[in-house]
Formats: structure tokens, C-alpha cells, sequence
């Protein structure tokens, strides 16, 4: 089951369920779905459902713990009480969590939720392995199982299976699917969650895959709009050359965007990624001060992401660039000097992140423990941002002055050229692919 109802920036397609269907219908396993997506009565989707289906087993997938933009920040787990409540209240069926979201602070979830038990990291393996025990009547004695990313290969040998959900629904509302090339990012930045998710080595799948599975959709669906959702595409720059060599040489009339890193962006990479048919990539760069870009230990320095830049424009692929305001040690000045150099740069867009969410286990939870006094221990659930003192003091002018100023500048957590309705409206005036696209035109 998808309990995820967000909207912004997109509905986002329950890709990692998908993933979990498949490996269970390999399996032998019967499997149905509920997308609470779509649903205007929560209650009745999931009595009707489960009278249906009558489940041994329910999966939940809880892929988002809140929306990581402050100020208006929004946690879903209110929501997910409801969910599970509802769920208990309509059958007996154990309650397995998983999802990107729980695997970031799987005993938090359990504690909150009640739940049987949690698959925290990938589902395919872990999941089916508790399934099949559960069905044998083995118990297994731990309530939070840990799927090893490292060892798990099996992955890339499974072709998520889409058919359970509404593809034309999310082609129309969220304007786009997604599709995966490989997990793990080997990088440190210091507040990142996705290696604690996806793990610190890279597992590929092979090009030819990728690209057949992208065939497949277009040919049985009609969608031409992709997300690569790899935590960054376009490194190690070799393997993205070859996803690309494939997807040329099937002559595919397809259209994607992705999350990149500024030292992948390489020429010849940029070139094939065009002609592949990336339309656009987003960087989170965080800043474009070398002295910040080292504190969130990004590994690049500023004259790495002009060059990225100046690259996206040759080749004629949109980019934007998210930053940060209110990173570790900036000021009201520093974050000036982002600004100026992001006008200097003249990326097509830029996302504006108020402070930065803390998640456990990081580094940037020392740090504000360190600096900002807050009990890293208690950093859970319940969203916490880091926001340096300078930039917090001086927050409410530096929106005046990007409201002002930047009339483009997207910023999540203040609602500035991003919410729902007008979300909606691009949608049904038909537009596909990344909204923020859109933005350049007007
Ligand atoms: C790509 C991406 C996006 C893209 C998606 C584009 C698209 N059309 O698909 C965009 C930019 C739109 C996006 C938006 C948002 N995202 Co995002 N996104 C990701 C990213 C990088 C990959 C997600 C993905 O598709 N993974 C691939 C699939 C196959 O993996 P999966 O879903 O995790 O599933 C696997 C396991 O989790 C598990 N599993 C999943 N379900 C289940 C169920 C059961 C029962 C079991 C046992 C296992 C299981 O098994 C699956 C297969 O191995 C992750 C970070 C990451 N590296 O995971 C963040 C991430 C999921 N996003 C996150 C957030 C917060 C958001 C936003 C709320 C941000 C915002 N305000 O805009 C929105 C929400 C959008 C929405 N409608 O839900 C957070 C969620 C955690 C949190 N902090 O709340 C993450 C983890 C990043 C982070 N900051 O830490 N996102
Ligand atoms: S911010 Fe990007 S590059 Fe850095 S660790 Fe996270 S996913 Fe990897």
C-alpha cells in the first residue's frame, strides 16, 4: 500500500512498490495494491480493499517522513497513524513497514506506529525472505530487519512491475514515471540521508536493461516523460555514457531529467545525455562558496559548477541549481554572495532551500548539537532544521530581497512559484515532464 497523498513538486509514481510487487509475484506470491494517492475517502478505499484482497500481509510504503521545507514544514506521520489505525480496524493481517522514509529512522516509525515489523533498506530480497516465513509460520524474532545494500545484487535483475498502479493518473497529474539505474552514492556530504538509504557503493544495472525497460513503458503506455531517480545520474560518468549509448541506439522519443553532480558533467557526457533526450538536471550544489561547499564536504569547488553550467547551457540541457540558506557558519552576507553568483551563473533555475533538515546519524546532527545546543539524540520524526544563527536572524529581509530581486527563484518552504494549485493547473494545461521547465518560458 502507498499512503503517500503529497502533491508537490509532482505525485510522485510508487516506483520502490512496484519493485516489491514484482519480487513477490517471482516469488509465488499473490499481490494487489491500494494508492491512497488519487483517493478522496481514505476509510473506504482501505475497507474495500482489504474485503477484497483479504491480505495475509500488508506492506506499507512510507517513502516520505515530511517535506523537508521549512518554514512551512509539513510531517506526514499524523497521517500514517490514521493509515495504519484504519488498517488494523478492517483486518487481522500483519503490518510490515517499509519505504526510503522508514529507512531512515526505522525504530522512531515502529514506535509511532505500532507496526508488526520493519524493512528498513531494500524491500525485494528482505521483504519476500519475511513473507515466505510469514506464510510458513516462522516468526521471526526481530521486529526491525536490515536489508545489507552491499550484498544485495538481486535488484537489478527485476523489472518493477507498474501494472498495479494508475500510470495514466500520474502521467496526467505528476506529468512524468521515474525509472532507476543504479543505487548507492559513495559521497560524505555531511546531512545527506541517501547513502544511509541506498548505501555507499554503487550497484548498476546494465544499460541494455534500462533501456529496454524504458522501451517497454513507451511502447505499452504511451508515457514519454522519465524521472531518473538515481541519487546522481551522471556519475561514475562512464556508466551514464553507456545508459545513454543505449538509449540512443533505440532511437527512443522520450524525454527525462535527473539529479547530477557539477564534476560528472563532463562534454562529451552532456552531449550523449541531450541526444539521449534530457531535457534537464538538477544539482544540488548547496552553495557556491568554496569555503561552504567544503564544510557540507560536497567534494567540488565553485569553478566545478561554473563549468557544469556553462556546460548544461552549451548543450542546450536546462539546469537548476538548489542551494542552501543557512548552512553551517554562513551569514547574511555569505548568502548575498550566493545570490550574486548564482544571477553571475545564469542557470535557468534556482531552488532556495531555507536551512537544511537534520536526519540522524549525520554529521550535520553533531554539528548542531555542537553549535546550536540541540540534543542530537532527540533529532527524530518531528522535523529539525539547521539554520546558522546569522541567516536565521537575518531570514524574513533575505526573502523580501529574493521576492524582490528574483522574481524566478523557486522557494519550497515559503510557497514562492511553487504550490499546489498551480502545480494542478500546469498539469491540466497538459505540460509534461519538470515543472520548474516551465518557469524558464515565462
Ligand atoms: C528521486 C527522488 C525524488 C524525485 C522523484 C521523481 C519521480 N517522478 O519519481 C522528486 C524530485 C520529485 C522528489 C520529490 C520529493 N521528495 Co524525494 N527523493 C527521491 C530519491 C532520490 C529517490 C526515490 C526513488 O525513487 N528511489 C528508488 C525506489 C526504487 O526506491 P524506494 O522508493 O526507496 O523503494 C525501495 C525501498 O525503500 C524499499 N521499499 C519501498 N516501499 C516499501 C514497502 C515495503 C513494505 C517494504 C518492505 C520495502 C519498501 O524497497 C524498495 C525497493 O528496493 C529519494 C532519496 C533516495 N536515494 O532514496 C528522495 C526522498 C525519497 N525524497 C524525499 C522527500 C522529502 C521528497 C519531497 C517531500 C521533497 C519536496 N518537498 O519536494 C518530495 C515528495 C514528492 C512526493 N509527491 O512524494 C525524502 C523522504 C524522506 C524524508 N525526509 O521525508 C528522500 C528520502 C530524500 C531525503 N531528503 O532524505 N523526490
Ligand atoms: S547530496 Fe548527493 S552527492 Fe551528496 S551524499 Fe547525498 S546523494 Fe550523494
Amino acid at each position: 500500500m502507498s499512503p503517500n497523498r503529497e502533491r508537490l513538486p509532482d505525485p510522485v509514481f510508487p516506483l520502490g512498490l512496484s519493485y516489491i510487487a514484482s519480487a513477490l509475484k517471482r516469488d509465488g506470491h499473490d499481490v494487489t495494491s491500494l494508492d491512497l494517492c488519487f483517493e478522496d475517502n481514505i476509510d473506504e478505499a482501505i475497507r474495500l480493499s482489504v474485503e477484497r484482497a483479504m491480505p495475509g500481509v500488508v506492506g506499507l510504503s512510507l517513502r516520505n517522513i515530511d517535506n523537508v521545507s521549512y518554514p512551512r514544514s509539513i510531517c506526514y506521520i499524523d497521517h500514517y497513524k490514521n493509515v495504519v489505525k484504519l488498517i488494523r480496524k478492517y483486518t487481522d493481517a500483519v503490518i510490515v513497514l517499509g519505504g526510503a522514509g522508514l529507512t531512515i529512522m526505522p525504530g522512531a516509525f515502529m514506535d509511532a506506529l505500532n507496526a508488526d515489523y520493519a524493512v528498513a533498506g531494500e524491500g525485494e530480497s528482505v521483504f519476500c525472505k519475511l513473507v515466505g516465513n510469514l506464510e510458513q509460520r516462522v516468526i521471526p524474532e526481530e521486529k526491525i530487519i536490515k536489508a545489507d545494500a552491499a550484498q544485495s545484487r538481486d535488484w537489478t535483475e527485476i523489472i518493477p512491475d507498474r501494472s498495479l498502479f494508475d500510470i495514466e493518473k500520474y502521467y496526467e497529474h505528476g506529468g512524468m514515471l521515474n525509472i532507476q539505474t543504479k543505487r548507492g552514492c559513495p559521497f560524505r556530504c555531511i546531512y545527506c540521508s541517501y547513502p544511509l538509504i541506498e548505501g555507499r557503493k554503487f550497484r548498476m544495472r546494465t544499460p541494455a536493461d534500462v533501456a529496454d525497460e524504458l522501451k517497454e513503458i513507451v511502447k505499452n503506455t504511451g508515457v514519454r516523460h522519465f524521472f531518473i531517480v538515481d541519487s546522481i545520474f551522471n556519475y561514475p560518468v562512464e556508466f551514464a555514457e553507456r545508459i545513454c549509448d543505449a538509449l540512443i541506439e533505440r532511437n527512443l522519443d522520450i524525454s527525462w531529467t535527473c539529479y547530477g553532480t557539477p564534476p560528472g558533467m563532463t562534454d562529451r557526457l552532456a552531449e550523449k545525455m541531450k541526444r539521449a533526450g534530457c531535457t534537464s538536471i538538477e544539482f544540488g550544489i548547496d552553495s557556491l562558496i568554496d569555503e561552504y561547499l567544503d564544510v557540507l564536504k560536497k567534494g567540488y569547488n565553485y569553478q566545478s559548477i561554473r563549468q557544469a553550467s556553462e556546460i548544461c547551457t552549451k548543450h542546450g540541457i536546462k539546469h537548476c541549481l538548489f542551494i542552501f540558506v543557512g548552512a553551517p557558519g554562513e551569514t547574511a552576507d555569505t548568502a548575498k554572495m550566493n545570490f550574486d553568483r548564482l544571477d553571475a551563473l545564469g542557470a535557468d533555475v534556482s531552488m532556495i532551500m531555507a536551512g537544511i533538515r537534520i536526519f540522524p546519524n549525520t554529521v550535520l546532527a553533531d554539528i548542531a548539537q555542537e553549535e546550536l545546543g540541540i540534543d542530537k539524540h532527540s533529532i527524530s520524526i518531528k522535523p529539525v532544521y539547521y539554520i546558522s544563527p546569522g541567516v536565521m536572524k537575518a531570514m524574513d529581509s533575505i526573502v523580501e530581497d529574493i521576492k524582490k530581486n528574483h522574481p524566478k527563484w523557486i522557494l519550497p518552504g515559503f510557497e514562492i512559484n511553487i504550490d499546489e494549485r498551480l502545480q494542478a493547473l500546469l498539469r491540466k494545461a497538459g505540460i509534461r515532464g519538470s515543472l520548474w521547465e516551465e518557469l524558464t518560458k515565462r
